[in-house]
This record gives C-alpha cells, structure tokens and sequence, in this order.
C-alpha cells in the first residue's frame, strides 16, 4: 500500500514541474492536515469549539477552529521553502512569506485555502473539511508578490484537493492527472493510498442543494429540482445536503450525484468562493470526469477580478449538470 509520499514519487512523471517542490508542499498539507485533524477531533473536550467572536472578511462569524486552522496551514507553508504567498477565506489580503533566498528557484508557489470548510458543522460533529488550491507565481521571483499572482483562472491550476475529516480523514488531490485519495491512519499518522484514480459512477443517484431557499431560487434551478423530484417517475433523485461542500462534493464523486449552491436573493452573486472553494473543486470534478459550471459557463475559464469573489456553483456529472444548465437557458 503506497504511502502519499511514495505515491509522488512513483508517479513524478505524470507531473511537469519540480517533484521536489510537489513533496514539500504536500509536507506541509500532510503537516497542517494532521494537526487540524487532532483538533477536530477532540473539538468537544477542548476550549477551541464556538465562536472567535471576531467576524471575518466574508462578513460571517468565525469559528475558534476556522482560526486555528488557518494559522496552521500557513505556519507549516512558511518553513517549507516551495511557497511565496498564501491567500486564505480567514484573512482579508493575501499573505507574503519570505523564504530562504538561496531557495528561490523553488519559492514560485501560490496557494489559496478554506483553511476549514463547513464551519457550521464544526460543533454539531459533522463532516468540516479544508479546500487547497496551487498555481505558479505570475510575476517574475525578482519582483513583489501582486493581486495577478492570486486572481489566476481556474484552469492554471497545477494542484488542487481537500481533506474530509469524516468517520476517517482522507485526504484527496490532482495535479490534472486523475483524482487520488488517501486515508489517514491515526496510529502511524501515515496517510495511504485507499481511492486510486476516483471517477464519478455511471450512475445519477443524488442532488445536493439547500432548498430552503428554494422561493428565492432562479427558474432554471427551480425547474431542475421539480425534475430531480418528478420526472424520473417512481424512481427520483435522492436528496442528500451535508452543508459542508467537502462532504457533499466526497459523497457525489464516490456515489454519483450533483452538488449546487446557485445564486438566491438574499445572495445574487452565489455564497461559494471562486479561488478557494469552486475553483479546486471544479479541477477535481473535471478530473474526476464530471462537469463544474455557474449555470451558464466553465467555471475554469472565469476570470477572477477580487480575491474573495463568489460565484454561482454547479459541479457534478456531466449530464445531470448539462440538464440543469439546459433548465437555465429556458
Ligand atoms: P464556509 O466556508 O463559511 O463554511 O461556507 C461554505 C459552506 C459550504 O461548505 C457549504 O456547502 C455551504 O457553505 C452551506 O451553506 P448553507 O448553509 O447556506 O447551505
Ligand atoms: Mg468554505
């Protein structure tokens, strides 16, 4: 059973850039994953449930763990020398690190994180998970790190994945060659191969929306629901809603279903972050030989404008989201 690390290596030829830089970033994932993981775990015996009491850049009220978590990701990618800058959900601007300078060659990375997705789950013991993303600096390594280094679209990205602390911790990933996950083991602290290259089923099982919000949903997206319920006549949609994208994203790609947040009333532009939430989910789901839209188009291919822009999101198999997009276009 390949560990993650000798995954990487036995594959580094599937990878186009440096495999050394691969193996410290995901040292660092690894690191910052196991160090959440203890927290999440012991979540109720600990002070670090409930509010911080502070309320973050997107206007919600953060969690103690969201905090933790964000400070972990980023003290485990500064002593790493593979990353120059961090944009995270927890903080305002992006973050500069400062790497040793005889490393420089290999200091070019840029990551996005939702340090810790599905916040409103975190004390009810339900499934949080924390969302990565991974580009190449634009500017050249001379120059400061600018806003054009993070608002990439979503198709230059060379890494992406999450890490689901369920009923186990799995952590899964592509570098734009299939979708691979690998399960902590908590005695060893070691994760494993356990979900080699995932691809959505053949089948069309379930719908992931909050449907609460259904009176302020767009017509499209109301008549898919109807379609989802109706018509498929004594054998419809199942619904399934987590509230934790990483949860609901991990079930629909294992057992085939499609996952959308569109955009309500009360939220016009969608509730999802495009760079660190639908843009490394839109990679998986695509690797994953699914299809990740905004209802109209790619969202791959949207052009970012602000770090913390939202977005209608779509992402699930290829035909459950083509019928959905064809509902919007009516
Ligand atoms: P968060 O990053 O603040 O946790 O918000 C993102 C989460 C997603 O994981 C989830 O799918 C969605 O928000 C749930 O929102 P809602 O409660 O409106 O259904
Ligand atoms: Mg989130």
């Amino acid at each position: 059973m390949y560990t993650l690390g000798e995954f990487i290596i036995e594959n580094r030829d599937n990878f186009s850039f440096s495999t050394e830089a691969l193996l410290r970033l995901f040292s660092s994932i690894k690191l910052a994953a196991k160090a959440i993981n203890k927290e999440v775990n012991k979540a109720g015996l600990t002070e670090k449930i409930g509010s911080s009491g502070i309320t973050n850049i997107q206007g919600e009220n953060q969690q103690k763990l969201d905090d933790f978590a964000h400070r972990v990701f980023i003290e485990s990618f500064k002593s790493r020398n593979v990353v120059c800058g961090i944009a995270s959900e927890e903080s305002k601007d992006f973050i500069v690190i400062k790497g040793d300078q005889k490393k420089a060659i290999l200091n070019q990375y840029i990551v996005l994180i939702d340090p810790l997705d599905g916040s409103s789950n975190i004390d009810v013991n339900v499934s949080i998970g924390s969302i990565f993303s991974v580009y190449i600096r634009k500017s050249s390594n001379n120059l400061s790190l600018g806003l054009e280094d993070f608002l990439q679209m979503g198709n230059k990205q060379i890494i992406a994945g999450y890490i689901i602390y369920g009923s186990s911790t799995i952590l899964v990933y592509t570098t734009g060659n299939g979708v691979h996950g690998f399960t902590l083991d908590p005695s060893v602290g070691t994760f494993y191969l356990s979900h080699p290259n995932i691809q959505f089923p053949n089948i069309e099982k379930m719908y992931s929306i909050n449907d609460g919000n259904y009176a302020r949903f767009p017509e499209g997206i109301k008549k898919f629901i109807n379609y989802c319920q109706e018509e498929k006549g004594d054998r419809p949609y199942t619904a399934r809603y987590i509230g934790s994208l990483v949860g609901d994203f991990h079930r629909n790609v294992i057992q085939g279903g499609i996952y959308i947040y569109p955009k309500t009333a009360l939220s016009p532009e969608g509730k999802l972050r495009l760079l660190y939430e639908c843009n490394p989910i839109a990679f998986l789901t695509e690797q994953a030989g699914g299809k990740a839209s905004d209802g109209k188009k790619r969202i791959l291919d949207i052009k970012p404008y602000k770090l913390h822009q939202r977005t209608p999101f779509i992402c699930g198999p290829i035909g459950m989201v083509s019928k959905l997009e064809e509902f919007m276009k009516k």
